[in-house]
């Protein structure tokens, strides 16, 4: 067998991988300082607990967001026993590393959901991780967003498990390489690119034929592809519309900006986010009048220029 690392063009030139791979000291890209090789909790740091029967520990990336449009979308529905609480998590200060997330995630990684709303029966919470599987938990408690018809269940769910499996090329790979990464690397940022145009075109196919990605109904395999697919078409992702030419999955796009016009979609990209205008940033939320009340511009507005 040929040597796989007997290559001319190493980068760095002088970089051959050695026998056993060990962290390095510093390798300068965005996320650097919160990357480890081991899990499991680094401090004692319990999960606080509000009011509601559903708990919610996350952060307005994508993943987040597909949680809380969710949550705004059962609410709107009239489904009161979604009524949540949703604190945030900050992963760039290690926040997700502390005891109580890891017993809600041990991946470290929002969103994780508490459903405590077993307890006046006695029973305990129940702890839910991975974005996609928080959706179905959610759409079986409440029966809703997740058609029961055998073949449009199985439509809705492999859009939901196609999102899980490509959105990491998407933000692991392409986003990273392209926005994060300490220098820019022709091989990565090629790789990545003709993949995340493949899925795109993959959804723009989908989204020719049907109104919605599951079918002719708005489901969570929406709400999972949204924040990620949604927002890169609307060149919203990595400032890469340009590069990618996202706009140009007119089908894509169309079904991105009505989406975009759902208040609960408005309401829901609002929740623990942390960029942007302060008016859209409700950094927690535990009632539904924190909307009107609680967001930055009202709990911290700018200081008097004049
Ligand atoms: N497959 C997971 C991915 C979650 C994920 O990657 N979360 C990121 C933010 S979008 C995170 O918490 N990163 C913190 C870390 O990696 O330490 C899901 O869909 O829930």
């Amino acid at each position: 067998m040929a040597n796989v690392h007997n290559r001319r063009m190493n980068e760095p030139a002088d970089y051959t991988p050695p026998q056993v791979w060990t962290p390095p000291p510093a390798s300068g890209g965005r996320f650097a300082h919160i990357n480890r090789p081991v899990a499991g909790a680094t401090h004692e740091r319990p999960l606080p607990v509000g009011k509601h029967p559903l708990q919610l520990y996350s952060l307005g990336t994508p993943n987040g967001v597909k949680v809380t449009v969710m949550l705004e979308e059962l609410l709107a529905l009239g489904h009161s026993g979604a009524e949540y609480d949703a604190w945030l998590v900050n992963i760039q200060e290690g926040e997700q590393f502390g005891s109580g997330f890891v017993g809600a995630n041990p991946n470290s990684k929002i969103p994780a959901l508490v459903d405590h709303s077993g307890g006046h029966e006695g029973k305990a919470p129940v702890r839910v991780f991975e974005s996609g599987a928080i959706l179905v938990y959610l759409a079986e408690k409440f029966g809703a967003f997740l058609p029961t018809e055998p073949a449009q269940r199985a439509e809705c769910l492999s859009w939901l498990f196609w999102q899980m499996g490509s959105a990491p090329f998407l933000g692991g790979g392409f986003g990273h390489f392209y926005a994060y990464a300490p220098h820019k690397i022709r091989y990565a940022i090629d790789r990545y690119a003709m993949e995340v145009k493949r899925q795109m075109d993959v959804l723009d196919r989908r989204l020719a034929e049907s109104a919605f990605v599951a079918g002719d109904a708005y489901t969570i395999a929406d709400m999972a592809i949204w924040p990620w697919y949604g927002a890169l078409a609307k060149g919203q992702l990595y400032e890469a519309g340009e590069f990618l030419q996202a706009g140009s999955y007119s089908h894509v796009l169309r079904w991105a900006e009505m989406l975009a016009q759902r208040p609960a979609v408005r309401r829901g990209r609002m929740v623990n986010r942390r960029f942007g205008d302060p008016a859209s940033q409700l950094h927690e939320r535990h009632d539904a009048s924190d909307f009107e009340l609680r967001t930055q511009d009202k709990v911290a507005p700018a200081p008097d220029k004049t």
